[in-house]
Formats: structure tokens, C-alpha cells, sequence
């Protein structure tokens, strides 16, 4: 190299270690792809999935005793009750004065409901009939309209398989509605605020215009949704589901958008599920615009899926460590993790 040349080097996403600005959460992440092939001689979760269609011993399935003692319907389609056990509960009680601003407690308010997706002990959303899909969906928009005005946040979501901490197979979610907004969704809040006040547009739309016109991060689209993995992700699949034409929550979205929505996820989810040939676990969860929202453009109704598989059915990503201590970190890229899912089948493994 001549004296006095600058030896500039740009970021090849592929093959340098860099950083990743979430502008959603206002955080970083780590980009490691060299690591990708590093050997594994940890834990490898299990992957049994082989289940019958009711089971006497659920708790939720149709007819059956829960753990609190109540009976379940025989319902035929979804069922919703209020958890047993309750994170959130609706008596008010009074804030009791700061002593120390170092030592801040308050009081919360709300309500947690559970939502069986199906009577069948053996399906997943995955594996749901398009129409079937609909039925959560509608169960999802009825339990937002009617828990929104009450509550400043309706935090719908769905932890699933046991390696997320669900306690139980039988296909469900859960809603926990409280008054305080929590952390994740308040600094949502802010970004979009912010992002909206500075640009005059939503940030969520601007994201799904650019990621349509580059395809690069686009896992799958429909008529009305879009399935990202986020140029920011963390988790090594994890994808980002957002509506073509922003719409800020559930009681907005236009009847074409709720009907294509059954679509969108069943094309993710069946992608997720024939990666590794494996029911796909995740957490995902709906981040709706929060009751009295100073700009409801500015918010764009998503869901969030985090799945914590990395390389197989057996290997999972841990936050931990440097994660922990420092900032997230992935090895594979957005781009990668995007292109694998869209290369899978859109039809389901076990319907091969
Ligand atoms: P998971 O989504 O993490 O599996 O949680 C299931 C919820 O179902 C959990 O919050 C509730 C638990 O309190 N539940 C009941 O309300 N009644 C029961 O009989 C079993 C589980
Ligand atoms: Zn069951």
C-alpha cells in the first residue's frame, strides 16, 4: 500500500462483526457472522411432539376440569376464560408515598385471560386450516375491543412449546391487560412518536415500503401483510409481521387486511415449522396502539415472534453472557435467517 493511502473498508453484513441499531426499542445488537461455525456441545432440547387430540389429564381441553376447578365448555371453536392464576388483578389499591426515589414502587391494575386456539389437544397454529386461523383472529379482535377501552395496554400474546416455558401443549394463548404500559411497548411509544414528529410518516410503514422494494429481508407477503425478519433482529429467526398499509391496532384494520391475516400467518408459521422439521417454538405476541395515544398514526399495528432455535430442532440460542452483560448478539444474519425461511416449503411437513 502507497504511503498515505486510506485503507477504507465498508461493512459486508455477510462476513464483518458489526452493530445494528433497533429503531423501535432504540437499542443495539451485535453482529457475529464468522461465528456461525463454531461446534456445539451443549444442551440440545428435545424435540417429541406426538400427541392425541384430547387428552383427559389437560387442563384446557374441551370438558375438562382446570387447575382452579372450574369445568371447560365442550367448545367447538376457541374458548377464552380468566387465568386461574392471574398476574394482574383488578382490585386498585392506593400508591403509598416515595420515601426514596431509589426504591419506586406503584400500583397496577388488570386482567389475564387465556385463549384455547382449538378443542384439538394436538394442533398448533401451524398446522390449522386457514379458516380455523380466523377464528383466533376474530377471538383476538373481540377480546381487544372489548379490553382496550378499559386498560391503556392489551398485551396479547403466545408462548409455545416447552422450551419457551409453556406449561401446557394444547394450543393457546394468553392476554394480560393492565393500566400501566409496560416497558417494551412505552418505548415503542416513544420511537414512533418521535419518529412521526420528525418525518410525517409512520415508522412501521416506512420499514414495510423499504423492505417490500429491497425483498431482501421478506420472508413472505400477501396481498395485505409483509414478514420480515427485522434488519435489527436478535433472535435468530425472529420476524416481524406488519401490515402492507399501516393501520395503528385490531378495531382499525379494514375487513381486507383481517381477512388476508389468517394467510400471513399460516404462511409464517408453516415456514417456521418445516426449518427444522420440528413444531417451531416461539413467544409472539401483538403490539396493538395504546388506549388514549396522543397520534395513532404514528403507531403500526405488528406482531413480534421471537423463536429461540439457532441451528436444528435440538439448538437453541441463550441470551446469556455477553448478552446479559452487555447487548444482544446473533451470528447468522437478517439476511440469511430471511432467505432460509423463504427457501422452505409452504406446505407443511407432516401434510407431505
Ligand atoms: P402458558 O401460555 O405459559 O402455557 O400459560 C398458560 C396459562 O394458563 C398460565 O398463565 C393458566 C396459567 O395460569 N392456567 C389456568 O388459568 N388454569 C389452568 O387450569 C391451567 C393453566
Ligand atoms: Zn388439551
Amino acid at each position: 500500500m502507497c504511503p498515505g493511502t486510506l485503507n477504507i473498508r465498508v461493512i459486508e453484513f455477510g462476513q464483518h462483526p458489526h452493530r445494528r441499531y433497533n429503531p423501535l426499542l432504540d437499542e443495539w445488537v451485535l453482529v457475529s457472522p464468522h461465528r456461525t461455525q463454531r461446534p456445539w456441545q451443549g444442551q440440545q432440547e428435545g424435540t417429541a411432539d406426538e400427541r392425541p387430540s384430547y387428552d383427559p389429564t389437560c387442563y384446557l381441553c374441551p370438558g375438562n376440569t382446570r387447575a382452579g376447578g372450574h369445568e371447560n365448555p365442550t367448545y367447538a371453536s376457541t374458548f377464552v376464560f380468566r387465568n386461574d392464576y392471574s398476574a394482574l388483578l383488578g382490585e386498585s389499591i392506593e400508591s403509598s408515598p416515595i420515601a426514596n426515589p431509589l426504591f419506586q414502587a406503584q400500583p397496577v391494575t388488570g386482567e389475564c385471560r387465556v385463549i384455547c386456539f382449538s378443542p384439538r389437544h394436538d394442533l398448533t397454529l401451524a398446522e390449522m386450516s386457514n379458516f380455523e386461523i380466523d377464528s383466533v383472529v376474530k377471538t383476538w379482535r373481540e377480546q381487544y375491543s372489548e379490553l382496550a377501552p378499559k386498560f391503556d395496554w392489551v398485551q396479547i400474546f403466545e408462548n409455545k412449546g416447552a422450551v419457551m416455558g409453556c406449561s401446557n401443549p394444547h394450543p393457546h394463548g394468553q392476554i394480560w391487560a393492565s393500566d400501566a404500559i409496560p416497558t417494551l411497548p412505552a418505548k415503542e411509544a416513544e420511537s414512533q412518536l418521535e419518529y412521526f414528529a420528525r418525518t410525517g410518516s409512520s415508522m412501521l410503514q416506512d420499514v414495510a415500503n423499504a423492505e417490500c422494494k429491497s425483498g431482501e429481508r421478506v420472508v413472505t407477503e400477501t396481498d395485505h401483510w409483509l414478514v420480515i425478519v427485522p434488519f435489527w433482529a436478535v433472535w435468530p429467526f425472529e420476524t416481524l409481521l406488519l401490515p402492507k398499509q399501516s393501520t395503528p391496532d385490531f378495531n382499525s384494520m379494514s375487513a381486507e387486511q383481517a381477512n388476508d391475516l389468517p394467510n400471513a400467518l399460516s404462511q409464517l408459521l408453516v415456514r417456521y415449522d418445516n426449518l427444522f422439521e420440528t413444531s417451531f417454538p416461539y413467544s409472539m405476541g401483538w403490539h396493538n396502539c395504546p388506549g388514549n395515544f396522543e397520534n395513532p398514526n404514528a403507531w403500526t399495528l405488528h406482531a413480534h415472534f421471537y423463536p429461540p432455535l439457532l441451528r436444528s430442532a435440538t439448538i437453541k440460542k441463550f441470551m446469556v453472557g455477553y448478552e446479559m452483560m452487555a447487548e444482544p448478539q446473533r451470528d447468522l444474519t437478517p439476511e440469511q435467517a430471511a432467505a432460509r425461511l423463504r427457501e422452505v416449503s409452504g406446505v407443511h411437513y407432516k401434510q407431505k
